[in-house]
């Protein structure tokens, strides 16, 4: 198990559409295990295959306090969604910015598990967050989307910053 590289905000390659996963062999596996990898040590409470530049509907979460809980969404897709809720989100290809986004409240999630097993489930509160989060990194949508165009031109500068006082460092 390796950590892999994250992509960061504005790399066009995060604006890549996922395809479906349609063979599940140990190459897969040794991918989720890299992934769960470089979640827990980033840490983050999630992470899409897109992050990592793979272009495939993959995505693993752990949104338990003791780090204990790791799932693996694969095709996943949301067949219903209920109520609303704001949660203030950060995302590991937008580091240090963090800003309020609204989402459902509940979720009914259809997905398969990390060996193609059907894997059908309900979600909410911060669960349900993280999944619609990682979700829209699939389709190349990230949370500053959401956010107004002066909102995302202050990211994109502050990030610019951020960036040029660690080079400089
Ligand atoms: O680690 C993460 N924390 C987080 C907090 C609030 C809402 C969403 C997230 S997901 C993020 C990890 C990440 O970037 N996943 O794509
Ligand atoms: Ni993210």
């Amino acid at each position: 198990m390796s950590p892999l590289p994250i992509l960061e905000y504005p790399d066009p390659r995060l604006r890549t559409k996922a395809q479906p996963v349609t063979v599940f062999d140990a190459a897969l596996q040794a991918l989720v295990d890299d992934m769960f990898a470089t979640m827990y040590e980033a840490p983050g409470i999630g992470l899409a295959a897109s992050q990592v530049n793979v272009h495939k509907q993959l995505l693993v979460l752990d949104v338990s306090e003791e780090k204990n809980a790791p799932m693996v969404l694969i095709n996943p897709k949301i067949i219903a969604s209920e109520g609303s809720q704001t949660y203030q989100e950060g995302c590991l290809s937008v580091p240090g910015i963090f800003a309020d986004v609204d989402r459902a409240d509940r979720i009914t999630v259809e997905s398969l598990d990390r060996h193609g097993n059907a894997q059908n489930f309900e979600a909410e509160g911060l669960l349900a967050v993280c999944i619609q989060h990682e979700m829209d990194h699939l389709i190349g949508k990230l949370f500053v989307d959401y956010l107004s165009p002066l909102k995302r031109e202050l990211v994109r500068k502050k990030l610019e910053k951020q960036r040029r006082n660690a080079a400089a460092g």
